[in-house]
């Protein structure tokens, strides 16, 4: 019912909504009414309200508010379920736990603070309270183990067009899971399975996206490497726009699900396609950054499996499957 009453408030913003009109549509009291115009007000719905003319909607809280996904998501079943929790340690550790007892393909866990969010090979992900958006997406696609690699790839390109189709900014990809804005890491993709020798149990994609930090809200080593989508602008005046983080979940979990689709139907080669697009990597000089070894030379392309192809300078092409890459500053 809370729902109905956001959707018809939304649908006249800036009018009045008379309560008469509806406790008639739901066929409840006003005080029924009432209750649920209060709940949303502790949501953080601004919400004007007199006795003569009823209820208007000032402005939309930046909280994280299942409600207001779902009540206009634009997919089949990608996000249908949403776990929402206020503080977790990792929602890849909350998303492989409910996997693991069984929930459904598309369910969706998101957190406002990560207490303990990581990246990969143990490294750490700084998730401070509403500062972005910390999700882990459940899939049960039906692929080998050895291609998920294109479901890392697949993620980066759905977060590209999210943010591109909300705020309007391009960001860049870096092989294999960074995303790049202004020259820093505006987001980073943690993909985890759990597999048999050939078959995928569930895989878990892990996305943090910085939304709202300032620079001086980053750890002083991050300062200079990450960046927020507020962040960048601010400082680029005249391209602020009015969205909140559930514009920008919402829209990614459309384009998850639309490359998802991709996947389910074979057309891994109109994501390589498009993640070629936006990658910044391609045809760069870098430096690749090994276990054990690094060397230098131009990142030329990548494999339809997802692994970037790199010929050194002495001419030895290698195929690199993760790690870590820099550009090289001409
Ligand atoms: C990643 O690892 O970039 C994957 C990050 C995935 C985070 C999501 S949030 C939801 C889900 N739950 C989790 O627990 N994780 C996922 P990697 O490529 O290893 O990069 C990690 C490195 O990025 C760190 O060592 C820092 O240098 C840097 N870093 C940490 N926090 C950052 C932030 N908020 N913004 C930009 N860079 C950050």
């Amino acid at each position: 019912m809370k729902n109905i009453i956001l959707k018809r408030l939304k649908q006249n913003l800036s009018e009045f909504v008379s309560g008469e009109a509806l406790s008639q549509e739901l066929n409840v009291s006003r005080t029924t009414i009432w209750k649920h115009i209060k709940e949303l007000r502790t949501e953080g719905y601004i919400i004007e309200s007199s006795s003569r003319t009823g209820y208007k909607l000032i402005s939309v809280p930046d909280i994280i508010i299942p409600s207001e996904i779902i009540s206009s998501l634009n997919t089949k079943t990608l996000g249908k379920k949403i776990h929402y929790l206020k503080e977790i340690d990792s929602t890849n550790n909350y998303a492989k736990k409910i996997a693991y007892e069984g929930c459904e393909d598309g369910t969706i866990v998101i957190a406002e603070k990560q207490t303990s969010g990581r990246g990969r090979l143990g490294r750490t992900w700084e998730s401070s309270e509403r500062a972005g958006i910390w999700l882990s997406v459940i899939l049960k696609p039906d692929i080998s183990p050895g291609a998920v690699q294109i479901i890392t790839l697949s993620a980066s390109v759905a977060v590209v067009k999210a943010i591109k189709a909300v705020t309007g900014i391009d960001t860049g990809i870096k092989w294999p899971n960074d995303i790049i804005l202004d020259g820093k890491k505006v987001c980073g993709i943690l993909t985890e399975m759990s597999s048999e020798m050939d078959k995928i149990n569930y895989l878990v994609v892990g996305i943090g996206i910085n939304i709202n930090q300032d620079k001086k809200d980053f750890p002083e080593e991050l300062r200079d490497k990450a960046i927020s989508i507020r962040n960048y602008t601010k400082k680029n005046k005249g391209q602020e726009v009015e969205f909140t983080r559930n514009d920008i979940i919402r829209r990614l979990l459309f384009e998850i699900e639309d490359v998802y689709n991709m996947i389910k139907a074979g057309k891994i080669e109109n994501i390589i396609q498009s993640w070629k697009r936006h990658s910044i990597t391609q045809g760069k000089e870098v430096v690749v950054l090994g276990r054990q070894e690094e060397f230098t030379g131009i990142a030329e392309d990548i494999t339809p499996d997802g692994k970037l192809i790199v010929k050194s300078i002495d001419g030895i092409t290698q195929l690199i499957l993760s790690g870590e890459i820099s550009i090289k500053k001409s």
